[in-house]
């Protein structure tokens, strides 16, 4: 569509598009039982878009009695797994057939750029339920090497009733990355979207039920973190929650299982990634290339995003200017215009944040050699320049905190155990990249990373077939691959005497 469609064409289908925003719960959309909604606001325009469910303790209440009546019901849980292959490869179905409508969806909802909400998060999401389905009929349990008098099972079974608390940056592949596994090895699932970004879980709620995904399997409880979130967390009858989002909620909400009934966290918070190149690097380039790429894509709000940027001392100032040249070269703007490549921030106190640190930046001695401004457009909005500070020291606000927008911070470092230093000295551990023609020091550095992903030679590789998460406080459990599956499935040991 992006491709095919202009600008023009692309704002009146916007103005055109229709929201739900109500709960889905219990197999239908529903008003949140206070009667409360939010507003929904466009960072494109800041334009009120609709008034989403305020969801709270009660309406989490229902979606959890019905998420447990379907479980104990065996309507899916016990349902052969092909027959579950079948209706969740019919659900990403669905949600291709909307492919256009969810790609605007998305982008009117948090900002980013309507080429890469048609290439990357649709697809994506797709892509994700899928694969989940089609993993749903090959999941084997095991029989353990025991004593041949004995027959022991080692089966994996649902863990219950799963909430999925997600964030509002890739808000339809953060929850596909939880839906996916979830169902797949046969639980309820509650969707819990960021205020910011609602829509598409709302809309796909429905899709879920015309795929034949059977009711309270799969629920949407839209609301306040406060609210909606904290309910979830506190719920004695949700046996697991799967959250992506910051360090402060992550530790909230190990706090909320402690106080209630030490149901599961699976926490994904970020990181403040190290992108590191050597000397040596084979392409500079490309190196340059994927250092702009590495942090602005998406307005820098990934989690992933490679923030610190750590370059070998003899080739920082070549590489500086091939960055600098790039990310002049960036559009920022409406996201609906197919030429953007930088779209807008999620709402306003998050472009505040954005601009506080860069603030803090200057404030703490880092020399600012590109953007730190707002900018201004004709349909108003919340947009931040791509900005790059040089002469950034590790111990640094900026270099220590995840900022969670386009700000790059530049570090040198001598050699390359410096250089791993300085990676592995944040509170994170999410991910890092090294750029080396060397081998050994590719494998050293590799080895020597704390981090969950460790991209040689490039940045943000992987699939859905890689696991992806954190050490230290970025969290723990993962995303994508068979690995996640853990998250979502009890061990139960079945020990059978066979007699003499
Ligand atoms: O996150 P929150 P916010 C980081 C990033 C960003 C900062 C703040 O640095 O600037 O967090 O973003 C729900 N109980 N990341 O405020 O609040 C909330 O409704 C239960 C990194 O948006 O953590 C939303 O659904 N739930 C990150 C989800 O938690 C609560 C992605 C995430 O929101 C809750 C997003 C509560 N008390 C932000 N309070 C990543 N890891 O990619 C809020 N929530």
């Amino acid at each position: 569509m992006a491709a095919v469609l202009s600008f023009d064409d692309l704002k009146s289908r916007a103005a055109g598009l229709q929201f739900r925003s109500q709960a889905f719960i219990g197999g239908r959309y529903v008003d949140a039982a206070s009667g409360e909604t939010f507003d929904c606001i466009s960072p494109v325009d800041g334009r009120v878009l609709t008034r989403v469910a305020a969801c709270g303790a009660e309406d989490v209440d229902r979606a959890v009695a019905a998420a447990r009546a379907a479980f104990e019901s065996g309507a899916w849980r016990d349902m052969a797994p092909a027959r579950r292959k079948a209706k969740l490869l019919k659900f990403a179905e669905l949600i291709k057939a909307h492919h256009d409508e969810l790609a605007l969806l998305e982008t009117l909802d948090m900002g980013k750029p309507i080429g890469d909400s048609h290439a990357v998060d649709v697809p994506a999401t797709v892509n994700c339920i899928r694969w989940y389905a089609e993993a749903a009929d090959k999941i084997y349990d095991e029989v353990a090497p025991t004593d041949p008098k004995v027959l022991a099972m080692i089966r994996r079974e649902p863990v219950g009733v799963v909430a999925a608390i997600v964030p509002w940056n890739f808000p339809m592949i953060m929850a596909a990355w939880k839906i996916g596994p979830a169902l797949a090895t046969g639980n309820s699932l509650i969707l819990k979207p960021a205020e910011q970004s609602s829509l598409s879980a709302i809309r796909i709620a429905e899709l879920a039920a015309e795929a034949g995904i059977p009711e309270g399997v799969f629920q949407v409880v839209p609301g306040l973190g406060e609210q909606a979130g904290k309910a979830l967390g506190l719920h004695p009858d949700v046996d697991a929650i799967a959250f992506t989002g910051s360090g402060e909620v992550g530790k909230l909400l190990l706090q909320y299982s402690g106080q209630s009934n030490m149901k599961r966290v699976a926490l994904e918070c970020g990181g403040k990634t190290p992108h590191i190149v050597l000397a040596d690097t084979s392409d500079l380039d490309q190196a340059a290339e994927a250092a702009a790429w590495g942090i602005f894509f998406n307005q820098g709000e990934v989690c992933n995003a490679g923030s610190r940027l750590l370059v070998q001392e003899s080739i920082k100032d070549a590489l500086m200017e091939k960055l600098l040249n790039i990310s002049r070269g960036i559009k920022v703007g409406n996201p609906l215009d197919p030429q953007t490549k930088m779209g807008a921030i999620v709402d306003r106190a998050q472009m505040d944040k954005v601009l506080r640190y860069i603030g803090i930046g200057q404030q703490e001695g880092a020399q600012l050699v590109l953007g730190g401004q707002q900018v201004q457009t004709a349909e108003g909005g919340y947009y931040v320049e791509p900005t790059v500070f040089d002469r950034v020291d590790n111990r640094m606000t900026i270099a220590q905190e995840e900022i969670f927008g386009p700000v790059l911070s530049t570090l040198t470092f001598k050699d390359a155990e410096e250089g791993l230093k300085i990676a592995n000295d944040t509170v994170y551990g999410l991910a890092a990249a090294v750029w080396t023609k060397n081998i050994d020091t590719a494998h050293k550095m590799a080895r020597g990373l704390r981090a969950g992903s460790v991209w040689i030679n490039c940045f943000d590789g992987g699939d859905i077939t890689t696991p992806f998460g954190g050490y230290k406080q970025s969290g723990f459990g993962r995303d994508k691959s068979l690995h996640a599956l853990d998250k979502y499935t009890e061990l139960k040991t079945v020990w059978i005497e066979l007699g003499s």
